[in-house]
C-alpha cells in the first residue's frame, strides 16, 4: 500500500469528551506506518439521534498512512476498545469515543465493513466544519466541495472550542 491521506471523524459525549477526544488525537500517531498530519479544532455538536443525551465534542484529524482502509479500520476500533475499557471497566457502558474514516484519499468503496467517504459525511456539520478548517478546498469524492455541502446544511449549532492545547 502506498501512502495515503485520509480523515478521521472523533467524536465522544461521556464525562470527559474533551479529554477523549485528545487524548485519541495522540494516540493515532501510534498506529503503525500512520502519522497524524494536522488536527482541527474542537467542537461542541448537539447530540444527532436521541435528545435526552449530553451534547459531544467532535473534531478531524488529517493522517498520512500506508495500511489499508480494512487495518486502519482494524486500529482505530482498538483504540475505541482501550478507550471503553478505560472508562466503562465495570460494565458494558455507551461509547465513550467512536473513531470513523470519513474519507481514505480518493477511495469509494461500499462493503460490508467500510463505507468510504462515511455515510453520514453530507449531513454532519460536526464533520464538515472540522474537515473545513483544515482543507477549505476539499472535495468529498462523489459528494462535492465541503464549503457546497456546508453551505446546503440546514440551520446548526456547533461552536468552537477555544485554546485547544491537543
Ligand atoms: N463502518 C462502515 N464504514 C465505516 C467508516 N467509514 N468508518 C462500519 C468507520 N466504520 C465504518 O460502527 C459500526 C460499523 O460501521 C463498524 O464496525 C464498521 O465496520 P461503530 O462505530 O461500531 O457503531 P456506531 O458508531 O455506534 O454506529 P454508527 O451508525 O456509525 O453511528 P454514527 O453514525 O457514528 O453515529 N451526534 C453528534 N453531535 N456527534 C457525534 O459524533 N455520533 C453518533 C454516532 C450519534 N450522534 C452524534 C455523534
Ligand atoms: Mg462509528
Amino acid at each position: 500500500m502506498h501512502e495515503v491521506e485520509a480523515y478521521i471523524g472523533l467524536g465522544s459525549n461521556l464525562l470527559d469528551p474533551q479529554a477523549q477526544v485528545s487524548s485519541a488525537m495522540q494516540e493515532l500517531n501510534s498506529i503503525p506506518e500512520t502519522n497524524v498530519l494536522k488536527v482541527s479544532s474542537l467542537y461542541i455538536s448537539k447530540p444527532m439521534g436521541p435528545s435526552d443525551q449530553a451534547d459531544y465534542v467532535n473534531a478531524v484529524a488529517k493522517i498520512s498512512t500506508n495500511l489499508s482502509p480494512e487495518r486502519l479500520l482494524a486500529e482505530l476500533q482498538g483504540i475505541e476498545q482501550s478507550h471503553r475499557r478505560q472508562r466503562n471497566s465495570q460494565r458494558w457502558g455507551p461509547r465513550t469515543l467512536d473513531l470513523d474514516i470519513i474519507l481514505f484519499g480518493d477511495i469509494q468503496m461500499d462493503s460490508k465493513t467500510l463505507q468510504i467517504p462515511h455515510y453520514g459525511v453530507t449531513e454532519r456539520e460536526f464533520v464538515l466544519i472540522p474537515l473545513q478548517e483544515l482543507q477549505a478546498d476539499l472535495i468529498i469524492p462523489g459528494k462535492g466541495e465541503v464549503e457546497e455541502l456546508i453551505a446546503e446544511l440546514p440551520p446548526y449549532e456547533l461552536s468552537r472550542i477555544e485554546n485547544n492545547n491537543g
